[in-house]
């Protein structure tokens, strides 16, 4: 380590003295000005990782749904997953030294981790459109540089495509290439495989509206269509060449608002959907007949794709092990029709995407989705394998349900959550299955709900247990809650403390539209009475 150079390069990435920040749920993220010294340094601490992994790292500059103004990055390690916990608090560590203790953390960390510092490195980075992303790039580039790291930016990217490109680059190719034409081939491939073989024509089957929130989805699936567009064609909105990034459109204002994004016309029985800032998140919606809003979350989609991969394993005969992987958040109708109708086991985990993959990978077959609509499906290596053998071995109808299965294998970005290969799955499913988007909603009825937020002085008052479905702290919050549920009919509530914005979340569901608003109301008052709530008293009505 060239130790004097880190400390003349850090003093041009200098930390505002006094701050404070954590690497949280999906990295660091806030107000974009804040942050040149977290990325210099999360440049640094990639080529750490990179040396002692022998691996190619990911470092991702992105916000995801929060504000324009707004930044963030996260690493993503060698086989496309989400950093490992020891080396998440390292990040923490960090990024919170003054400038004088610089050297001192990184040889602390390098130290710790028995990092080789003689081995090479090589980083690879992505951005998403933010205004700030750019320069902050540069000051990755730095980072990784000062420490001797080999540096690609691959420039705009979508956050799933630079795990593809991570897990692409340590595997040897096998994943795929790790080249944009590659992300764009290896999907499209499978998809239009896949579509060849639904039966159903017609245009209304093949056409989608895209609600891009304005981000780097619009830009990469422009880039994209034409490799698909034999089997689907998309209209693309809010993309990014008027409105403002996540300004109320986008996956997560969509799902939290429980309306259409503006800057879309929706007409009855057209299926639309939307993405999410760095586009690793979907959710679909339509109106109805009465123009009603229907929305189609994550729990739906799990559904869907859960069922799908049930029937196919059905049909080839082999006895795999499928499960779904929720959270708290999940919709208490989903969890029933998963385990009564479908006779599928499911589980439930922690908020955050870490969580619930890690929870996947114990199956053959685990499907996880968050409510929001961050998901994936994952296949272990073994049923892999077994499906390669099927296809080349079996020429009826198994064989074509075994092929049919190596697509989706392929279509899924296994890496992480993706908002595109997500979309392309559940298209093929839907040509398959020649289900319309109301066929598919109509699989089991939402409950009622309602999400709010309440301000607390410190947050970290209320801890919790139980996948977040039990606080245990303060005192007699959880008592509380427990009698306010009790109040109403097939209820339920929970509250966690946000690990992505400065406050607690509430959660209610309940058999009316009504009850869900008043017990989360009235959870919200337990919480702001009990946890130290500050400002207004919660007010009821939305
Ligand atoms: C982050 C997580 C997301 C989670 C959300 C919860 C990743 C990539 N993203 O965006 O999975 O749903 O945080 O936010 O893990 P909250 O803690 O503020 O409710
Ligand atoms: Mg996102």
């Amino acid at each position: 380590m060239d130790l004097s150079a880190i400390t003349k390069h850090s003093a041009l990435h200098a930390k505002p003295s006094g701050l404070l920040l954590q690497y949280g749920t999906a990295g660091f993220r806030m107000k974009a000005e804040h942050l040149d010294h977290i990325m210099f340094r999360m440049g640094l601490l990639a080529v750490l990782r990179s040396k002692q992994t022998k691996s190619t790292i990911g470092v991702m500059v992105t916000a995801s749904h929060n504000p324009e103004e707004d930044n963030g990055v996260k690493l993503v390690d060698p086989l496309g997953e989400m950093l490992a916990p020891s080396w998440e608090e390292h990040a923490t560590y960090l990024a919170n030294a003054e400038e004088e203790d610089m050297q001192r953390v990184l040889i602390d960390i390098s130290e710790k981790e028995a990092v080789d510092l003689q081995q090479d490195a090589f980083v690879v980075i992505g951005r998403d459109t933010r205004p700030s992303s750019e320069k902050f790039s540069q000051s990755v580039i730095d980072g990784v540089t000062v420490l001797g790291g080999q540096v690609h930016d691959y420039g705009l990217l979508t956050t799933p495509q630079l795990h593809y490109m991570v897990c692409c680059r340590n595997t040897s190719g096998q994943y795929g290439m790790a080249t944009i034409e590659g992300y764009y081939q290896k999907l499209s491939r499978a998809f239009v495989e896949l579509t060849k073989q639904a039966s159903c024509s017609g245009d209304e089957y093949r056409s989608l509206k895209i609600d891009c929130a304005n981000g780097i989805g619009a830009l990469k699936l422009k880039e994209m269509e034409h490799y698909f567009s034999q089997g689907l064609s998309v209209q693309l909105f809010n993309d990014g060449t008027k409105g403002k990034l996540n300004h109320l459109c986008g996956a997560d204002f969509v799902k939290s608002h429980q309306k259409p994004p503006q800057g879309m016309e929706i007409k009855f029985n057209e299926r639309c959907c939307s993405f999410d800032g760095d586009a690793d998140r979907i959710v679909y919606y339509y109106c109805d007949a009465d123009g009603h809003f229907h929305l189609i979350d994550g729990d739906k989609i799990a559904t869907l794709i859960s069922s799908f991969l049930k029937e196919l394993l059905l049909e080839i005969g082999e006895n795999l092990n499928v499960g779904v992987v929720q959270t708290a958040y999940a919709n208490g109708s989903s969890t029933r029709y998963l385990e009564e109708v479908m006779k599928v086991p499911v589980y439930c985990t922690k908020t955050g995407v870490k969580h619930l993959h890690h929870k996947a990978q114990e199956f053959d077959i685990g499907v996880y989705f968050e409510a929001n609509g961050h998901g994936t499906a994952l296949f272990s290596k073994a049923v892999e394998d077994k499906i390669n053998q099927l296809t080349r071995e079996l020429e009826d109808k198994k064989g074509k349900a075994a092929k049919i299965l190596r697509n989706i294998i392929d279509l899924f970005n296994q890496a992480a959550g993706d908002a595109i290969a997500d979309m392309l799955v559940i298209e093929a499913i839907l040509a398959l299955k020649n289900l319309t988007i109301q066929q598919w909603d109509a699989l089991y009825t939402d409950l009622p709900n309602r999400q709010l937020k309440v301000k607390v002085a410190d947050r970290k008052v209320i801890s919790t247990t139980d996948a977040e479905r039990q606080a245990v702290t303060p005192p007699g919050l959880q008592e509380a809650i427990n009698d306010l549920v009790k109040k109403y009919r097939l209820s339920r509530a929970f509250v966690r403390p946000s690990g992505t914005e400065d406050v607690i979340r509430v959660y209610a569901e309940a058999d009316s539209q009504e009850s869900a608003d008043s017990l989360a109301h009235e959870v919200s008052l337990a919480v702001f009475d009990l946890a130290g709530g500050i400002g207004e008293r919660p007010q009821p009505g939305f």
